[in-house]
């Protein structure tokens, strides 16, 4: 079910229990700010999400709420989980989902990175 992005950050979230190493993940990159791993219903040969490591529930608090310094980290940490698995050509895809019409079930933020085939105009 989609969530509520407007609700406040909820510790018992499925992303937060993988960032506390308290359920297993397909790590494929680390750092001081972000955590990226293998998506568990990829929807293309690459499915990689990649989550802050502070709490925030949406992009959207994210953008608001955020030291610069962890935007910054985050954005990087993509950009380099993109670069490190051969995807900068042939080309790949970044997708948020953000709230309810955005069809967001996790409540941590998380940016999807698809890639490894022709993705088509946009994913459904
Ligand atoms: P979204 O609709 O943007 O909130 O997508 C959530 C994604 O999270 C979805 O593609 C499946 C993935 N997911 C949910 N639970 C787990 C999990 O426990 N482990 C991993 N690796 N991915 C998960």
């Amino acid at each position: 079910m989609p969530i509520d992005a407007t609700l406040p950050y909820d510790d018992g979230n499925i992303f937060a229990k993988i960032l506390r190493g308290e359920i297993p993940n397909k790590t494929v990159y680390e750092d001081e700010f972000a955590l990226a791993f293998h998506d568990i219903n990829p929807q293309a040969p690459v499915h990689i999400l990649v989550i802050p490591k502070g709490r925030y529930v949406s992009w959207d608090d994210f953008s608001a709420h955020a030291p610069d310094a962890e935007i910054a980290g985050f954005v990087r940490a993509i950009g380099k989980v993109a670069r490190d698995n051969d995807l900068v050509e042939p080309g790949y895809r970044l997708l948020a989902n953000i709230g309810g019409h955005g069809h967001q079930e996790v409540p941590h933020l998380h940016v999807h990175l698809f890639g490894g085939r022709p993705l088509g105009p946009m994913l459904s």
